[in-house]
């Protein structure tokens, strides 16, 4: 059976949503943040990361591999797209979120959030929150024309891209110079498979 680690509470959100949408089964063993370095987790991830995903002898990290793996292996159309063409489309819309956006907001994060307040660097925050107008603007420009990243349909792009921004709402980011991206963020989160994998533990 598929086990996937980690706790709803960290970025293994992303995954419990997308086996949520695929309807598989699986074991959810929610491993704190605070555990990912133990020993245990450092043989399923050297990096000491969560999420992980173990199915059959496959052991994956890496929340976007997991996710691409689970929708190639378990999904259907439209979720993962049949045309090639459209799953280059999904690569780039994930890993788009995963590089243009997901630093950024970390920094955001971090500098506002995580950090005991004497060690925060306000700058750096300010910095990136400019810096996450312009991959936002093509967030906007892309949906202000269709409900989702290909076109109609709700895919794994989607999932992976609002799962990353699900982080803009802790992080206080202003969506008022891009209301299409805030209505496709609201549409994609409000999904209840999401509401199912938040609500674990
Ligand atoms: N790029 C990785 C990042 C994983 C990651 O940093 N996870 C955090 C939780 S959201 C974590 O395990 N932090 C604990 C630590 O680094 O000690 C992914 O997307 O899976």
């Amino acid at each position: 059976m598929l086990k996937l680690y980690g706790t709803s509470k960290s970025r293994s959100a992303r995954c419990l949503w997308a086996l949520e949408e695929l309807g598989v089964k699986y074991e959810h063993i929610p491993v704190e943040v605070a555990q990912a370095k133990s020993p245990e987790n450092l043989k399923r991830n050297p990096n000491g990361h969560i999420p992980v995903l173990e199915e059959d002898g496959l052991t994956l990290w890496e929340s976007m591999a997991i996710n691409l793996h689970l929708a190639e292996k378990y999904g259907q159309a439209p979720l993962w797209p049949s045309a090639v063409d459209q799953r280059a489309k999904v690569y780039q819309w994930s890993f788009w979120g995963m590089t243009e956006v997901e630093p950024r907001l970390m920094t955001v994060l971090i500098n506002r959030l995580f950090l005991p307040p004497d060690q925060r660097d306000e700058k750096a925050a300010t910095q990136a929150l400019e810096a996450l107008k312009a991959p936002l603007k093509v967030l906007d420009d892309t949906v202000k024309t269709q409900p989702y990243l290909l076109g109609s349909d709700f895919t794994i792009a989607d999932l992976n891209v609002s799962s990353v921004l699900s982080f803009a709402m802790i992080a206080k980011v202003d969506f008022a110079a891009v209301p299409a991206a805030k209505g496709w963020l609201d549409r994609c989160l409000g999904r209840e498979a999401n509401a199912r994998a938040r609500a674990l533990k």
